[in-house]
Parts: structure tokens; C-alpha cells; sequence
């Protein structure tokens, strides 16, 4: 039986009940704490310890993943020229997005977020987080085999890394080049890798904007049945 044949097993669930009053206010303050969050372009080159950097990477890598196949690999790049060589990568595909490739529907509803093709976040902050997404896995008899809901799994471990990265009061942006398979090739990863997303992390610079908008309500993203 190869490795990958076992069963794992099963252990005690470890599981500390809250009473009721400081499950509503945990999940009061976890709330206010998240709602706080925002997503800046604007970034300072303050450095920051790559141990903070690690911790993010580990608690993404806590999020649940299909047959539990955690199928990501986070890039950390702190490195001056490998993201100087991403930043125009990524500028000279984004320069193609917007000037060709982009249909009406999807500019009008840019336009009000401000962005364009230059991509001053990727070398101005001092670490560059990309996510690939593993859509196979080699296994224990040498062949290639599909991983399940890799999509599902590694959205998840994004939004857990978004979540540690601002519980530590640094910010990340969610940074989509299109198409993304440059990074591939530059970070020498291989072909049953994609990269997902690009994620500058760092302080914000000292007159970062972010856009003037409102979340939806809980009405409108909502619906209980009782
Ligand atoms: N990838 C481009 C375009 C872009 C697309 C969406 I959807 C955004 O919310 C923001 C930007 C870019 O990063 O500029």
C-alpha cells in the first residue's frame, strides 16, 4: 500500500465551548475587525520580517482542501530584481488588457476603482506573495493524477492569508495580471501549477487612497429560512 493509500486515522476533536456571551462578542469584534479591512494599491517599502510573512503562508494553509490534498504552493519573493522582472511582466500584459482585450461591460465597472496598467505595488512593497494553484498531483506509482476542487480550496487558503495579513496590521491586495502564466515561467514552477494570485503584503504607504465604497447589507447578500 503506498503512502498515499493509508488511513489516517481518526483522533479526539479538540473543541473549547465559549458560553454565549463571549461567542457574541468574539464574533462581534471579529467582524468589526474584518469589516475595517481594505484593499490599497498603495504601498510603503517599509520592510517587514519574513517570519511574519511564514506565519501568513501557515495559517492559509490551515484552510480545509478537497481529499485534503492542500493543493497550493505560496512564492515568497522579498527579492528586488525578481520583482522588478514580475513588475514588467505583469505591466506588459496588463498594458495589452486595457487597451485591448478588455470588453465594455468589464472597463465600466474598473473605471470607478481607479486602476490601470502600472503596477507600482508589485516593487514598492516589500514582499510579493503568489499563489499557485496545483491542479494535479504525482502519485505514489509515479503517475499524474487530478487534485478535486482546487479552485474551492486554494479561494479559501486566499482568504485565510488576506485574513492573517491584516489580523497582524500589515495589508495585501489581491492582485490578478491576466493572463497569469509569466510567473509560471519566471519563478520556474511547473506545468501543473497556476498561478492564482499576485499578492503584494506590506505597510500601507503614508497617503494611501482606497476607493469611497459600501458593502452590501446583510439583506442583500442574505437570505434565512426559519
Ligand atoms: N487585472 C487587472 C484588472 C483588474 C480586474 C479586476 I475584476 C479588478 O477588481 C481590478 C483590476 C488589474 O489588476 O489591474
Amino acid at each position: 500500500m503506498g503512502e498515499g493509500d493509508e488511513e489516517l486515522g481518526f483522533i479526539e476533536l479538540v473543541f473549547d465551548e465559549l458560553p454565549a456571551d463571549e461567542m457574541l462578542s468574539r464574533a462581534r469584534a471579529f467582524y468589526e475587525q474584518m469589516d475595517a479591512r481594505r484593499t490599497t494599491r498603495h504601498f510603503s517599502n517599509r520592510e517587514v520580517p519574513r517570519e511574519l510573512i511564514e506565519l501568513a503562508i501557515k495559517t492559509a494553509s490551515t484552510a480545509p482542501s478537497g481529499a485534503h490534498l492542500q493543493p497550493w504552493t505560496f512564492v515568497a519573493i522579498s527579492n528586488p530584481e525578481v520583482k522588478a522582472q514580475i513588475r514588467e511582466a505583469a505591466e506588459a500584459e496588463e498594458r495589452k488588457t486595457y487597451s485591448e482585450r478588455m470588453p465594455e461591460a468589464w472597463a465600466e465597472v474598473l473605471r470607478p476603482l481607479g486602476t490601470d496598467a502600472v503596477k507600482e505595488h508589485i516593487t514598492d512593497a516589500p514582499w510579493v506573495i503568489i499563489l499557485f494553484r496545483q491542479s494535479k498531483r504525482l502519485r505514489d506509482n509515479e503517475e499524474w493524477s487530478p487534485t478535486y476542487y482546487s479552485q474551492e480550496s486554494c479561494g479559501i487558503a486566499a482568504g485565510l492569508f488576506i485574513a492573517a495579513i491584516h489580523n497582524m496590521g500589515l495589508t495585501t491586495l489581491t492582485h490578478t495580471p491576466s493572463p497569469m502564466g509569466f510567473l509560471r515561467e519566471i519563478l520556474g514552477r511547473s506545468d501543473h501549477e497556476h498561478a492564482m494570485l499576485l499578492m503584494p503584503v506590506g505597510f500601507p504607504a503614508d497617503e494611501a487612497k482606497v476607493p469611497n465604497l459600501d458593502r452590501k447589507s446583510l439583506e442583500n447578500i442574505s437570505k434565512f429560512f426559519e
